[in-house]
This record gives structure tokens, sequence and C-alpha cells, in this order.
């Protein structure tokens, strides 16, 4: 039997016109790692080209609203001006880490993005911190995809404890990595998208 959760079944849609941007915490970044994979595996299933993916890091998923919303401007400065391309890793001067190692290394064609995805993952805590930033973090994306028109996708994962983020992320046997929904949902948005525009 089909399971309950989950978006159900949708036609295949194809991503080789797009451009897809993609801003991840570093905060717990073993369950990030797979999260990111899953992710991108997806929207290079969709026929995405590596070279139209530019991901990017920030600290922790606090910083993710404002990453997504300049990150975003950047492309549509691009859009107009020639000569520069955005690559991963340059819009916030992010440190090069494992996870820059999925990050598309040939320069980025120019262009706005047809949809962001931001990843997170936040784990609770002893104090009320989870529960503000959980909050914040929500609104301010939602905002962010508002005010830009740009569909962003919403890679956060807001979980009781460590166990519960490793099932979300395909890491224990059995479970599903939430990142290919993500990937799948950045390509029927943006494909989606240029309809409605
Ligand atoms: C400080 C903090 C804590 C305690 N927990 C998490 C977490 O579980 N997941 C996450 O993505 N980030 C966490 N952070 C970092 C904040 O998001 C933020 O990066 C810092 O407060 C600096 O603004």
């Amino acid at each position: 039997m089909a399971s309950l959760k989950g978006p159900g079944e949708a036609q295949q849609f194809d991503g080789s016109d797009l451009r897809i941007g993609i801003v991840h915490a570093r905060w717990n970044t073993s369950i990030i790692e797979p999260l990111l994979k899953g992710t991108k595996d997806k929207l290079l299933a969709s026929g995405v080209k590596e070279s139209n993916i530019v991901v990017q890091s920030v600290p922790g998923s606090w910083e993710l609203p404002i990453a997504c919303s300049k990150l975003f401007s950047a492309s549509q400065v691009q859009s107009t001006t020639t000569g520069s391309s955005l690559s991963a890793g340059d819009l916030l001067g992010s440190s090069t880490t494992d996870l820059t190692a999925l990050a598309s290394s040939a320069p980025t064609a120019t262009g706005p993005f047809d949809a962001l995805i931001a990843i997170g993952v936040l784990i609770k805590g002893e104090t009320m911190h989870f529960e503000y930033i959980a909050d914040a973090v929500s609104t301010g994306l939602m905002r962010v995809q508002l005010d830009t028109g740009c569909p962003l996708i919403f890679g956060l994962l807001t979980v009781l404890n460590e166990e519960q983020a490793l099932a979300r992320a395909g890491v224990v046997s059995g479970s599903h990595n939430h990142g290919e929904d993500w990937g799948l949902a950045a390509v029927e948005l943006g494909v989606k998208r240029k309809e409605w525009a």
C-alpha cells in the first residue's frame, strides 16, 4: 500500500532549462551531506545541468533566509550584466568544506534562478532556541519566496533528536531521503513558474 505521507505521484518534469540555487546550513553536517546529495541527485536525474546548479553554504539555519534572498538578487543582477557568474561558495564568502565537493565546480551560466532550495537541520535542545529559530526561519523563507516570486523549496528538517534526522536523510536502512523530494519539488515548481509567468 502506498504511504499516506509524501508528495504523491507526479508527472516527470524536464529540468534541462532550469537554473537552481541551493543554500545549505553547515550545522549538523553529517545529516546535511546526504540531504544535499539526495537533492542534487534528483535535480541531475531530472535533466538539470550541473553547471546550472549553484550551491552555497552558511553557518546555520538562521542564515538561510538572508542567503536565499541575496542569492536570488545576485542572480537577477547577473542576468542584466555580462562577464560575471556565480560559482559555488562565493556569495557569503563561505569557507570550503567537504560539502562543497558536491557543488558544481564548473563556471555557472548566468540568469535568474527558477527555483531555490534551502536545506537545514534543526535539532531540538533543552532550551527554547529550537522553537525561535524554527519559527523565524520558516517565516523568513516564506517571505523570501513571496517577495521574490521565486519558488523556494523548504528543506528544513525540524526534529526532536538525531535519530529522527537520520531517518529523514535516508541514512537509516529503509528510510527515505527527503532531499530527493526537495530536488523534484524544485524542478516541478521551476517548470510551473515558467508556465505561470
Ligand atoms: C546555535 C545553533 C544551534 C544551537 N542549533 C542549531 C541547529 O540545530 N541547526 C542549525 O542549523 N543551526 C543551529 N545553530 C546555529 C544558528 O542557526 C546560527 O547559525 C547561529 O545562531 C548564528 O547566527
